[in-house]
């Protein structure tokens, strides 16, 4: 029921709606209306309530709920089943233990991680209703080989996202960080359940840093957060929404017509680290090497000192550019 008056409000933004409409199209006295109204304002819904004229909707919690995010949700698939959590341990963990049983595109969201994850199990520091927490459930007909560029498309996804809302000048540090004035916005961890020729699942987990104020310690000069770039709070739901429709839309490129490269020229025109001098690590220890590209299967292609050529996967490396982070 209060979700119904939910979208009817939602509906119906730019004017008052009386009890009396609402009674009617839901069935119900006015006193459950006003009852259903007191609920919503006590979960943080602004609602005006006047005797003449009726209830408006003036604003709404920065909260996911799954009621607010599947009342707007744009897209056709993606988060179309989505689930929302106060606190988990790891939003990725919840998805991969449970992949059998959601649907293709369950979005998973948590205010708060516990235990959030990096890659090789570093850490992923996930503060309570400052971020975007979430896992995407994807059953992509693709061979293991290809899951990596899963990641790349979320890449590709994120830069759009924050050039498209908030024009800043963003960045990906090849394979899965995305940076702001050479520190750390966003992160993505793609796991996947597979078969040695099949993918059962993928889980895409995706790290937001939306409206954290400051970061200390280790953080302190390495990550950053949307607010800190763009001098104000943002719209989590409104950052969520356009995301998931960017990442759709790539997705289905992909997954559909085989076009991965839409994503990749996304990347590579916002790549960190082409053209710089990076330091890998492969078995040997870190070597210095030139990162002269990405090619087509989006792996890297560095150059050593004595000229030899190597693409690199991005399970082996990881990145540090000549001046610390990137
Ligand atoms: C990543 O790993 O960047 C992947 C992060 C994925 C997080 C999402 S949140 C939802 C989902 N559920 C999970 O449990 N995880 C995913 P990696 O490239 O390994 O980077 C990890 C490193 O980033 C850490 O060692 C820290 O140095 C740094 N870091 C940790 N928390 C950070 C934050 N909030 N912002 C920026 N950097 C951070």
């Amino acid at each position: 029921m209060d979700r119904t008056i939910l979208e009817f409000l939602k509906n119906h933004r730019e004017d008052y709606v009386s009890g009396e409409a609402m009674s009617r199209h839901m069935g119900v006295s006015r006193t459950a209306v006003w009852k259903h109204i007191k609920e919503l304002k006590k979960r943080g819904y602004q609602i005006e309530s006047s005797s003449r004229k009726g209830y408006r909707l003036l604003g709404e919690p920065d909260l996911f709920t799954s009621d607010e995010l599947s009342l707007g949700m744009p897209t056709r698939y993606l988060g179309k089943n989505v689930i929302c959590f106060e606190t988990i341990g790891s939003t990725n963990n919840y998805i991969k233990e449970h992949a059998d049983q959601l649907p293709e595109g369950t979005l998973l969201v948590s205010e708060e991680q516990k235990t959030g994850r990096g890659r090789l199990g570093r850490e992923w520091t996930s503060p309570s209703g400052k971020g975007i927490w979430m896992s995407l459930l994807l059953k992509p007909e693709i061979s293991p080989q290809e899951a990596p560029k899963i990641t790349q498309i979320a890449a590709a996804a994120l830069i759009e996202t924050v050039k498209g809302l908030y024009g800043l000048d963003v960045k990906v540090k090849w394979p899965n960080d995305i940076v702001i004035n050479g520190k750390k916005v966003c992160g993505i961890l793609t796991e996947m359940g597979a078969e040695l020729d099949r993918v059962n699942h993928i889980v895409l987990g995706i790290g937001v840093n939306a409206n954290i104020d400051a970061f200390s310690g280790e953080l302190a000069d390495k990550a950053t957060s949307l607010k800190i770039e763009t001098g104000h709070s943002l719209d989590r739901k409104e950052f969520l929404f356009y995301f998931l429709k960017e990442l759709e839309l790539l997705l289905d490129r992909f997954f559909e017509e085989g076009d991965f490269e839409s994503s990749l020229n996304i990347c590579r025109n916002h790549s960190a680290v082409i053209g710089r001098k990076v330091w890998i690590n492969p078995k040997e220890g870190f070597v210095e090497v030139l990162a002269t590209g990405i090619n087509d299967d989006g792996e890297l292609v560095v150059q050593y000192e004595d000229g030899r050529v190597k693409t690199v996967l991005s399970g082996e490396v990881s990145i540090r550019a000549e001046n610390g982070y990137i």
